[in-house]
């Protein structure tokens, strides 16, 4: 892959919709997070986990099957995240949000780094795992204010005594419809995507950069491998981890927009 080219023509995309206040919209998922040390759920699963498959425990069915198993996976999970600090990556796009006028942040990651990068719009697809609502009612649970003494895990929800889980959507669970459709909508309108850190194999979020591709919108990925979108709706590819990627293209950015723009 020409690299070199498309770093130039990426940035020369993000200038131009910089300069006309255009609308830019960044599509992450779990690659963005791999350079803080969170592995990528394609990532074989390690240790206690190595023989579980996230995609039977990220479900209600993994759950009823065996709740405490499945509360103590997002609790090693969430300790996990709790222990990394934000990539450059991160850092970045939570520079992007002050640089460019009309800017969203879709993510599908519910490790809540973007947020702790200091990006203060971000739509959280999947939800965020220090988050907390019932099975039944989904009433918002604070951990704090639960008897930390329980012996019971999960816990129970205070209101209607069902167990707590975490609040992210699980497999063969709905999206947050307001979220999803403000997703959409931002997609739609898109004049530019960057698409970084995803396999775009999870539905319905993975059809989110074909929407504005379909817009006429230019879909950049950052990735060190080619992924299910790149064959279909990436017009840029930036091979590599979006971490760098990302962090150099707001330099570059940034001594571009100080450079007097030339008379030509
Ligand atoms: C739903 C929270 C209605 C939980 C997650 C068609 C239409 C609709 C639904 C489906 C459909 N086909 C199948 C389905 C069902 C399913 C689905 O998509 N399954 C997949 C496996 C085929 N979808 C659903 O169930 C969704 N619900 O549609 O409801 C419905 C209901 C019933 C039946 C049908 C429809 C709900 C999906 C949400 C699941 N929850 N997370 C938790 O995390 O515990 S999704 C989970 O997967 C994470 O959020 C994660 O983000 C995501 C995985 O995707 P990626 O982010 O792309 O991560 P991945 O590991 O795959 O890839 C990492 C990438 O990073 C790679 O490309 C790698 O190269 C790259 N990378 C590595 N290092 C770096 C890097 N990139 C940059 N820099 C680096 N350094």
């Amino acid at each position: 892959m020409n690299t070199t080219g498309n770093f130039e023509q990426a940035l020369d995309a993000l200038l131009d919709v910089y300069h006309r206040q255009g609308n830019l919209v960044v599509f992450t998922g779990a690659g963005v997070s791999k350079e803080s040390g969170i592995p990528t759920f394609r990532d074989a699963q390690t240790g206690l986990w190595a023989n579980y498959n996230p995609e039977d425990l990220a479900t209600r069915e993994g759950f009823l099957k065996n709740p405490r198993m499945v509360w103590e996976w997002y609790d090693f999970r969430r300790n996990k995240v709790w222990d990394t600090q934000p990539n450059p990556g991160h850092t970045a796009l939570a520079n992007f949000e002050t640089l460019f006028s009309n800017f969203t942040l879709i993510t599908q990651n519910i490790d809540n780094l973007h947020q702790s990068a200091g990006s203060q719009q971000v739509l959280e697809l999947h939800g965020n795992i220090f988050r907390y609502k019932c099975l039944d009612k989904n009433h918002p649970v604070s951990l704090d204010l639960l008897d930390g003494n329980a012996e019971e895990l999960p816990p129970h929800c205070p209101v209607c005594n069902s167990y707590v889980r975490p609040d992210v959507v699980w497999f063969g669970e709905m999206l947050p419809d307001i979220i999803l459709s403000r997703a959409f909508d931002a997609a739609a309108k898109a004049e530019l995507m960057l698409v970084a850190g995803t396999s775009g194999v999870v539905q319905p979020a993975a059809s989110i950069p074909a929407t504005a591709s379909e817009a006429g919108a230019t879909v950049i990925e950052i990735n060190p491998d080619m992924s299910a979108l790149t064959p279909f709706v990436v017009n840029l590819f930036l091979q590599g981890p979006s971490g760098r990627i990302l962090s150099d293209l707001l330099e570059a950015l940034r001594v571009r927009i100080k450079q007097p723009v030339s008379d030509v």
